[in-house]
């Protein structure tokens, strides 16, 4: 039997492999720093060697101190034989280990905190956008990897045209945000579909699918490769610590920004939610009744989204700065908001069998397209 993490977002280290009853692991940490929660890893091992199929107990004995805790109460691992469908596998948390169970119908398999988004597949989703008419690659510049920060643009600036944002993937192993920046996409370069080819009329959009590339393929949860939190970078980025956040913050001032979208993912809470901006400075009546409009719309559209649940509220003027949401927000006096969805499942709308998953990732996304459509003409 055999553990391994040496590939694109892989993160485990083995302490002992010799059992298959008792299989004791430790996710390593976002690299120079404290965060850690993502985990991806392969397990091979030999099903043909018994009659009766072994079941296999995995355990992360670290996990009582990863970052957030509550995110392993009522969790259950993902799992893939062809790395393509990933499936939930029983899970426990006994408030120190997390504990993973499967008997596996095949000799290789593997096992991740949620539905990983490759590198190539972040490739692939760069380059299909770019062959669209509408659509203009471009890069920033590179990470302190030496990997691209990439953006499409799609549409034209005009008189009068909304300048739309998104950010996702801030946080490297909240892979379900460019799950839904795929979704989105897809929708927005769709020629047959209506309500994409009037936004593009009516707005360019500037859109980034990963923010940390690094970080993703480093298989960390929350940091680029110097551990950096991107989102507490946003107030005094540095190409030195957060080229990420720098480049892409330069840009925006060059664009302009009418409205911020920055797609994430959260541990603990078992929902869809947005969080908005209000404890900014510039926050204001108009301010609030853009988000007031575009949390109604959101609510018309899908049961995936809900406004009940969500971060405390900040008070006035008592935002952080250095978020994303925030900087933007402020600086751009626009309607900018962080989307969060679950690593767990949506219990509003639970599916017992897949929880939240890549694909109603990708829906939602296509979902906060219409969402755009009908607030679009009020972003000025
Ligand atoms: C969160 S967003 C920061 C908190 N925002 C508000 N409004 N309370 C983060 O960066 O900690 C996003 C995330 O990590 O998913
Ligand atoms: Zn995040």
């Amino acid at each position: 039997m055999q553990i391994s993490d040496n590939f694109d977002s892989g993160n485990i280290r083995v302490i002992d492999a010799s059992d298959p009853s008792n299989i004791r692991l430790a996710i390593k940490h976002d690299n120079q720093s404290e965060f850690y929660q993502w985990f991806h890893f392969k397990l091979q091992t030999d099903t043909t060697q018994t009659t009766n199929p072994q079941e296999h107990v995995i355990h992360l004995n670290n996990a009582g101190k990863a970052a957030y805790v509550a995110g392993w109460e009522d969790y259950q691992a993902v799992a893939s034989y062809d790395r393509e469908h990933w499936f939930r596998v029983p899970t426990t948390y006994d408030g120190d280990k997390l504990t993973i169970t499967l008997t596996p119908e095949y000799d290789s398999v593997y096992f991740a905190y949620f539905s990983p988004y490759s590198y190539e597949r972040h490739q692939n989703l760069l380059h299909n956008a770019q062959m669209h008419l509408d659509c203009q690659l471009q890069v920033l510049g590179q990470t302190l990897d030496g990997r691209d920060i990439s953006l499409l643009k799609v549409g034209e600036e005009g008189e009068g045209k909304r300048i739309i944002w998104l950010t996702a993937r801030q946080h490297p192993g909240e892979t379900m945000a460019e799950w839904f920046i795929e979704g989105f996409l897809d929708r927005l370069l769709d020629d047959d579909d209506g309500v994409a080819r009037v936004l593009v009329n009516k707005a360019v959009f500037y859109i980034v699918p990963n923010m940390n590339p690094d970080g993703s393929v480093r298989g960390h949860l929350r940091t680029n490769a110097v551990g950096a939190n991107l989102n507490r970078e946003w107030l005094n980025p540095t190409m030195e610590r957060s080229p990420e956040v720098y480049l892409v913050r330069k840009k925006m001032l060059e664009t302009g920004v009418d409205m911020f979208l920055d797609v994430h993912g959260d541990e603990a809470l078992p929902v869809n939610f947005l969080a908005g901006c209000e404890g900014v400075v510039a926050y204001d009546e108009r301010h609030k009744s853009l988000e007031d409009k575009f949390k109604a719309i959101l609510l018309s559209l899908t049961p995936e989204f809900q406004d009940e649940r969500g971060y405390d509220k900040d008070e006035p003027g008592k935002a952080n700065p250095t978020v994303g949401t925030n900087w933007v927000g402020n600086q751009f006096k626009c309607l900018a908001y962080t989307i969060e969805m679950p690593f767990k499942d949506n219990d509003l709308l639970p599916d017992y069998s897949m929880g939240w998953s890549d694909i109603r990732s990708s829906l939602l996304g296509r979902d906060f397209l219409t969402g755009v459509y009908h607030i679009v003409d009020d972003l000025r």
